[in-house]
């Protein structure tokens, strides 16, 4: 049983460790929102909001999920009888979208529940990985930086480089990055900056042996994305073009890519994974968790969605380090060889420094049945 006494959301603002450039804008700090649930048997859970502050990403921001918590998601929650976390998905369909706002939500209720079961979220999900693999995301910057940091991670162990691409800023950085690195691991993401008259661009990216092309073009471009695949060696993966089960499915139908780039908040959280993840398997489409610059609570959930038997390519949780300091959880996140190991202690399995979150708080509201 998940009693939920009380919810808070808290409005932290977090300074980035390192400025992430990507074709849609520059990144400094991180504006965001954690959810507290505790029940009556005195469990607390967390979840964390991924949006951005603005709308550059997908359609939510900050404040929109603000509001749907305030206005929908909180009331609807501590009204709603709840016996499994798995529930939230089906029974919050009516609200549509908002994705981002659902999960913060659904993983605080999957943190209590896995802290009830005694499990670590992985064993209450049914991961079966004690570690996970991983690679960095670079953003945009000169060459010489760009090198530099590639040598760095790559020392480092981390098991495959993302570098950011634009019009403009495509051949010649993965160029440069090949004549030094002729066999690291490499990736390259565009965050839909491309259209259907730079086809010859990726003919051309074809050449370089990228393990993906991460959404190259517009989220809703599909048949551009049936055509360039058919053209292209390289597997094409989609991100901001996936929300669905009904996406992933179209996706499949259409052959519009290799891969896809499971975010929680963007497919609506655990329960939505979990349902892609036999779709995909099914179908031969590989699967790999991605980032939104998370704080360690974020981090913990990719950490143990990533142990899951489907997700077969490292994902984009880097270490704790890289983006904060210090983080909010106890420990935090570390990458030993291009590994995290998985925690083995009840929920997400880190907890919660509440001090260091006060420090990063603006505001805090506090909301009962
Ligand atoms: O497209 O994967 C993306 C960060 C913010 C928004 C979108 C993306 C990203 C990243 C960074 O690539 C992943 C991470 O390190 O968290
Ligand atoms: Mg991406």
């Amino acid at each position: 049983m998940l009693d939920i006494t009380e919810i808070v959301i808290h409005r932290l603002i977090m300074p980035l460790q390192m400025q992430f450039e990507t074709s849609f804008g520059v990144q400094t700090d991180r504006d965001l929102i954690l959810v507290e649930a505790c029940t009556r048997d005195g469990f607390v859970g967390w979840g964390e909001s991924v949006a951005m502050s603005s709308p550059l990403y997908n359609e939510e921001t900050t404040d929109t999920v603000q509001a749907i918590l305030t206005r929908e998601l909180i009331p609807f929650t501590l009204s709603t009888k709840w016996t499994h976390p798995s529930e939230f998905l089906s029974k919050t369909a009516f609200l549509h979208g908002n994705h981002m706002a659902k999960f913060a939500v659904e993983g605080a209720l999957w943190d209590i529940w896995s802290q009830q079961q005694g499990l670590p979220l992985r064993l209450a999900i049914g991961g079966t990985k004690s570690k996970v693999e991983v690679g960095v995301s670079i953003g945009i910057k000169p060459i010489g930086e760009l090198l530099s940091e590639i040598e760095e991670y790559n020392g480092q162990g981390y098991r495959r480089i993302k570098i950011k691409i634009r019009p403009g800023w495509d051949i010649e950085p993965v160029s440069a990055i090949r004549k030094k690195y002729p066999n690291v691991p490499l990736m390259v993401d565009a965050n839909t900056a491309f259209d259907k008259r730079h086809f010859p661009i990726f003919m051309e990216l074809d050449k370089y042996d990228l393990m993906m092309i991460e959404q190259p073009l517009p989220a809703n471009a599909w048949e551009d994305y049936t055509e360039l695949q058919a053209q292209l060696n390289t597997s094409i993966c989609l991100d901001e073009s996936i929300h669905t089960l009904e996406d992933a499915l179209r996706a499949i139908r259409m052959k519009s890519c290799r891969i896809i780039n499971v975010k929680l908040g963007r497919i609506g959280g655990i329960q939505a994974a979990l349902e892609l993840v036999p779709i995909a398997r099914q179908s031969g489409i590989q699967l790999w968790c991605g980032g939104m610059l998370e704080t360690g609570i974020g981090r913990a959930f990719n950490i143990a969605i990533a142990t899951l038997d489907g997700f077969t390519l490292p994902g984009d949780t880097a270490a704790s380090q890289r983006y904060w300091k210090p983080d909010i959880i106890i420990p935090e996140v570390t990458v030993d060889h291009g590994e995290i190991t998985v925690p083995t202690t009840p929920g997400l399995g880190y907890s919660v420094h509440t001090g260091q979150i006060q420090r990063y708080q603006k505001t805090q509201w506090h909301f009962r049945p």
